[in-house]
């Protein structure tokens, strides 16, 4: 059960909330159950980081305002921003379509093809100029020219600067609009660039590969409920989501803190649900809020580490598709520990009064050293004794 879930069904306060005018309104506009348009609205302020109390104003703002114009763009990419967003299941993408946000032209969503394609950019630009949310998917190619993606005769360089010159804002959505993501990977032969380098200006960012739709949905819904975009941080990465190492909330981390890693994919410690940081696991370098919010409403371990693979990094520039899978990660922030205890063997097994002074000072003199201890770490595998 998540999070949410558990708050729904045990807390007072959000029976009060669920009983009330907005909830009521909300769920009948978007032809949901009550239940499930309050789990969607609360996952959305949940994201955003605002109180429970936040909820009737979230509702209001996204049932009330006028619907905001989106332009979708689609360069390098595997439409996987896309079909992440299709798989949101409350609400359903039709949903949303109808009655969020008004999905004005998005390549790979519409019936229409060729040239009456082109016709309903031009016509989404014009009738929402300086009004509609430009959404990019995907890198932009800037070697020769730009040739290696190129719509309608036109390459992606063209099409992103004249569509962004009539927007209000522009999210770069995934990691390959935000910062390259994997067509970006050396040599990088297509020069694959962000948006922000096409447009030369910082965008928002929200990275990923896919990234959460429900980061994408709070943003929307934030700027829809205040008027503005939530804060960013220096990479244009919405706080409330970027804002924290997955290590920090990952449901593993009591292995990590206890040194109970899987050192192997399929050994004791891997099936017991170990710490992967030993498989590569890069969640002590990598902020995102993927442990926290879940991935396609299906539940507890809906999330890479979850489902027993290590994070890979993929929201993080310098870390996914660049840093071998399986390379150990920097530790930024934490206090590692010393001991490290065979899978299967209880915590601590073996250690004497001696030794575990001797790790304490050695813990002790650890601390900000973050590069020297993942070196550390690593050189430990190499003693340690095979899983049974
Ligand atoms: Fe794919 Fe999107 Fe990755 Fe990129 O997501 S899931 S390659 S971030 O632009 O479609
Ligand atoms: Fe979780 Fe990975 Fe950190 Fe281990 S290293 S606690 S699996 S985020
Ligand atoms: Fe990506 Fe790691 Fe989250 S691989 S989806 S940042 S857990």
């Amino acid at each position: 059960m998540s999070a949410i879930d558990f708050w729904l069904k045990n807390s007072r306060a959000a029976k009060q909330i669920e009983a009330s005018d907005e909830i009521n309104q909300g769920a009948k506009r978007f032809g949901m159950k009550r239940r499930e348009f309050m789990q969607f609205a609360a996952t959305l302020v949940g994201a955003m980081g605002l109180p429970s109390t936040a909820i009737g104003a979230v509702v209001n703002a996204i049932t009330q305002s006028k619907k905001p114009s989106v332009v979708w763009l689609q360069f390098q990419e595997c439409t996987g921003c896309t079909e992440s967003l299709l798989r949101s299941e409350h609400p359903t993408l039709d949903k949303l379509i109808l009655d969020m946000i008004s999905l004005d032209y998005h390549e790979t969503l519409m019936a229409a093809a060729g040239h009456q394609v082109e016709a309903a950019r031009k016509s989404a630009v014009e009738q929402n100029k300086g009004k509609f949310i430009l959404v990019v998917e995907g890198a932009i190619p800037t070697k020769e020219e730009g040739i290696y993606c190129k719509i309608g005769g036109r390459t992606a360089i063209d099409l992103l600067k004249e569509t962004a010159a009539d927007a209000a804002a522009v999210i770069a959505i995934g990691s390959c609009a935000s910062w390259g993501g994997m067509p970006s990977t050396f040599p990088n032969p297509t020069g694959a660039s962000p948006v922000s380098a096409i447009l030369g200006k910082p965008v928002v960012t929200i990275p990923g590969c896919p990234p959460n739709p429900y980061n994408f949905l709070s943003t929307v819904a934030h700027y829809l409920t205040f008027g503005n975009l939530p804060e960013l941080d220096a990479k244009g990465r919405p706080k409330f989501a970027y804002g924290r190492l997955i290590h920090e909330n990952c449901e593993r981390r009591a292995h990590f803190d206890a040194g109970r890693f899987a050192m192997q994919f399929g050994d004791e410690g891997h099936r017991q649900g170990w710490c992967l940081y030993k498989l590569g696991c890069k969640g002590p370098e990598t902020y995102a809020n993927c442990s926290q919010i879940l991935f396609n409403d299906c539940g507890v371990g809906a999330w890479p580490v979850g489902t027993g693979h290590p994070c890979i990094g993929c929201t993080e520039q310098g870390v996914g598709f660049t840093k071998p899978i399986h390379a150990l990660a920097e530790l930024k922030t934490v206090t590692p520990p010393v001991q490290f205890t065979k899978p299967g063997a209880d915590q601590g097994q073996g250690a004497t009064p001696v030794t575990a002074g001797a790790a304490a000072v050695i813990g002790g003199l650890a601390i900000g050293a973050g590069m020297k201890l993942a070196s550390n770490l690593g050189k430990r595998d190499e003693d340690e004794p095979k899983s049974k």
